[in-house]
Formats: structure tokens, sequence, C-alpha cells
């Protein structure tokens, strides 16, 4: 695997080195927080799921209150639990003074239910979306997309995880104890400022996005999760803005990926270090057998050093800062009175039908632009001016591509500058080509999501089995909100 990390970045140096080794001091010799797991609501029955969008106050360190906003709590949603074959009724209840727009990221439902941008909840309505949930078990999330304002409302709280369930995936031997030995672990950066408020500004972010400079984990600094003494899966989630993270254990263990954004693998793939790039889910099982405490790094993608590996890089970081070693951004720690899943990993765990050559019938190519020198500086303009999608900014009054229902098409996404992770609405796809490579062993599974650059094309196959109409159309778009909301986005319906 030859990721080009250094090229990812769109200006040199930057806000590097910041991260979560740039606690004060003070804070590290705090008691650390308990990893909090968002409460699991069982939307299995079609009972509906209730999700006031609220405002709140949430303390990512302890005694500072920082004003948030959630869904039904102070900061993120609750996890969602849904199940092949069920119907899943959400009611939103919008009880801010903004229209909000919430979209199923990784969902299989038709366009009127998406979530989309044309899809905004007015302050003060209500929006009860009824989805059929026919695809496999996946780890899938909803999150703000409201026109513009995608970047601002996320960063401030509004997203939370679905957890689709199914038979297949129950009858492997898999941890499954939500909150037990089956974590969600949704990675986020914040820069907050000396009152602890949340500092945010689209058009003073730069050209990478808003980056944060401290990492959380479901709304914590570095907090701890106990854990048992066997095999434990962790829900990832890189629910961050912009930032691009490699994430490992600080021991350098080895952990396997058993699932991508739309569900599991073929079978497990061993790693000791992986890409995420924001809006990317990935699952993996890591052992706790041996007693000890596994602390899981996210380092920012230009803190990390390939040759070096993770631990290389942590010492090296260091060394350069001459700070203590930044503590691991999550660290579980080993409760022997805990039910321990001690199975051995399942060697398959998926069947995936790729399609034949003959079956790709259409094709499309998607080039991002970003205009020279433009970036996101602060020019007072306004969204959807500077970034463009095959030449055109986002425009609510255009339909950009029509799709044809139930036809495998080939799409190719290149971009003109930089790395920019690209999601498509309502569908899984599967890659083919990651920035002129094969798709690595751990990227070939369902996937909404795919990295694309400059120096050559991303190639995914894609088929859509639900429609979208004119008036509630699916969108492609970068998944760096920054990037999406000045108009790296598009509509398509299909029919
Ligand atoms: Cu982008």
């Amino acid at each position: 695997m030859s990721w080009k990390f250094s090229r990812r970045r769109f200006l040199a140096g930057g806000a590097a080195f910041i991260g979560a080794g740039c606690l004060p001091r003070s804070w590290s010799k705090t008691a650390p927080s308990r990893l909090p797991i968002p409460p699991l609501v069982d939307g299995r029955q079609g009972k509906p799921v209730e999700l006031q969008i609220r405002s709140g106050t949430w303390s990512f360190r302890p005694g500072v209150k920082t004003p948030t906003l959630g869904f039904s709590q102070d900061y993120l949603g609750p996890t969602i639990r849904t199940r092949q074959g069920s119907e899943l009724n959400l009611h939103y209840r919008n009880t801010l003074t903004e229209s909000v727009a919430v979209h199923g990221h990784g969902l299989h439902v038709p366009g009127e239910v998406d979530g989309g941008p044309q899809r905004a909840i007015a302050p003060g309505a209500d929006w009860q979306p009824s989805l059929s949930i026919v695809q496999p078990a996946a780890t899938c999330w909803y999150h703000s997309h409201t026109h513009g304002k995608t970047g601002e409302q996320v960063y401030r709280g509004l997203a939370g995880l679905i957890l689709i369930e199914d038979e297949e995936a129950d009858s492997l031997p898999l941890p499954h104890q939500y909150g037990i030995d089956d974590l969600p672990v949704i990675i986020q950066d914040r820069t907050f400022d000396a009152q602890g408020r949340l500092v945010y500004s689209l058009y003073d972010a730069h050209e990478d996005g808003w980056l944060g400079d401290t990492v959380i984990i479901n709304g914590a600094i570095a907090p701890v999760a106990s854990v048992p003494a066997g095999k434990v899966r962790l829900r990832l989630l890189n629910g961050a803005n912009a930032r691009f993270y490699i994430v490992g254990f600080a021991d350098n263990r080895t952990f396997y990926k058993i699932a991508t954004d739309g569900g599991l693998l073929e079978a497990p793939v061993p790693l000791t270090t992986m890409e995420m790039s924001p809006g990317e889910r990935c699952e993996i099982v890591v052992d706790m057998a041996d007693g000890k405490p596994a602390g899981l790094q996210t380092l920012f993608e230009d803190e990390f050093d390939e040759e070096e590996g993770l631990v290389g890089s942590l010492l090296a970081l260091f060394d350069r800062s001459g700070r203590e070693l930044p503590p691991p951004s999550l660290t579980l720690i080993v409760d022997k009175t805990l039910p321990a899943h001690t199975a051995p990993l399942p060697e398959q765990l998926a069947t995936i039908v790729r399609p034949q050559p003959r079956e790709i019938v259409g094709s499309r190519d998607f080039m991002l632009n970003m205009e020279d020198g433009g970036g996101m500086g602060n020019d007072g303009g306004h969204a959807g001016t500077d970034m463009t999608i095959n030449g055109a900014a986002m425009d609510m009054n255009v339909i950009n591509e029509r799709v044809q229902l139930g036809v495998w098409e080939r799409w190719r996404i290149r971009s003109n500058q930089g790395a920019h992770p690209f999601h498509v609405h309502g569908c899984s796809f599967l890659i083919e080509r990651m920035e002129g490579s094969a798709a690595p062993p751990e990227q070939r599974g369902w996937k909404d999501m795919v990295v694309l650059d400059d120096d050559d094309w991303s190639e995914i196959v894609v088929r859509f089995d639900h429609p979208a109409t004119e008036r509630y159309p699916y969108m492609y778009h970068c998944h760096i909100l920054e990037h999406e909301d000045r108009g790296m986005m598009g509509q398509f319906t299909v029919g």
C-alpha cells in the first residue's frame, strides 16, 4: 500500500502538530473521563424513534460547559438500532431557530426519505420519514445536511449512529454486546476558545477545511473504556469535518478490520494502521485477552511517517515537541468481571458479488475543482462560488446527472488539487481503483466513501436500486464539509 500522505494536504505545515498532543499539561493530569456511550434506541419494531433537534450544553472538559447541538441529548444523538426487513420510523422535531436537514448516510432508501438539503425541516416543524431497511448489516450514521450549514451544524453536534443488523451477521461469532464488547467510537476534532466555546468559521477555514486541534471521542477528550478480556469490536466513524486520520494502537498491536462503510468484508483483514477519511466507517476487532490496556491513537495524517509506523511517528512527535507523549485518543482497559467474547474470528464473513464487466453499462466522470488561490479565504463570499464538480457549484435548482434505476455504472472521480473523500447517497458501491491503484484488501467491501486526489482517477462501480425524483434527488459530494458547503456537491435523479 503506497499512501502518499503528504500529498493529502493543500498547504505545507499549517496546523500540523497540534491534536491530542497539544493538550495543556494540567489536563493530562486530571482523571480521564469515561467513554460516553450514546444510548441505544431500538427502532426494529417500527415504533417511532423520537429525535428532537435541540441546543444544549456539554462538558467536553470536566467543569467547562460548552454550548452544543444534539438529537434528544446535549451533544450527538442516540445510536439507532434497526434491522434488515424492518421499517424504521423516525420522528424529527426541530426546536432550533434555524432550518435543519438530516441525512441517513449509507442508507439504501429512496431520495424522498434520504434527507438531503431539499428536505430542510423549518424551525418548529416535524419530519417523519418511514424507511424500509433492505440492506445488509452495516454501521451507518445520520447527520445534518443543511444547505450551506452542514459543516457548522455537524461541528456543534448534529450526528449519530445507525446500526443495521441482519440474520447473516447475527449468526457469526462476532462481539455484539453494545457498550460492552461492541463500542461506538465517533472520532472528531474540535477547537475551543478560552471560555470553552466551540470555534468555527466556514470562511476562515483554510483549503483543507475546518481542522480542530483537539481530538474527541464520542464527545470526550482522551477517554477510557472498560472492556472484557476478549475480543472487542470498535465501530469507528470518522465524524470529523475535514481531517483524515491514521488509526492504530500505541503498542502497535494487530487488529482486524471486519467491515467497511456498507457492511462486512469477505474476510477479516489484519492491520496495524489504517487511514480513515471524513465520513468513513470501519469496524475492527481487537483482542484484549492479554489483559493489557490498549491505547487507540488517531494521528493526523501529517504526523504519520509511513516508514516509522505508528509508534515511531508518536516518538518523533514527542521528540519534536519535547512534550509528554500524546495520550491515546481512547484507552481500552480490561475489566475481568465483564463477559468476554473469546471465540476465534470467523475466516469468512460475507459474500460480495462484484458485477461482471459486461454488466457495467454506463460511465461518468467527476472532476472536483478548487480554484487556485480561491481556497477557503475569508472573502466574505457565499457558498458555492469557488468549489465545483464538473465545473458546476451546487445549485438547488439544477439536476446535474440523471441515472437509470437498477443498472451498473462505472464512475471515475478525480480532483485538480489535493485529496477529497467522495460520498454518494442512496447506495453502496465497490471501489475498483483508488488514486490509480487497485483497491487494497481492507477497502474491497461495500463503500459509500472513496478517496481521490489530483494524481490519478479513483474508480467505483455503482448501482442504484431506489428512485430519486427531481423534487428529492440524491447528492454526490466531497465529505470535507467545508468543501461541500462551498459548492463541491451535485444532485442526481434515479429513475
Ligand atoms: Cu473536498
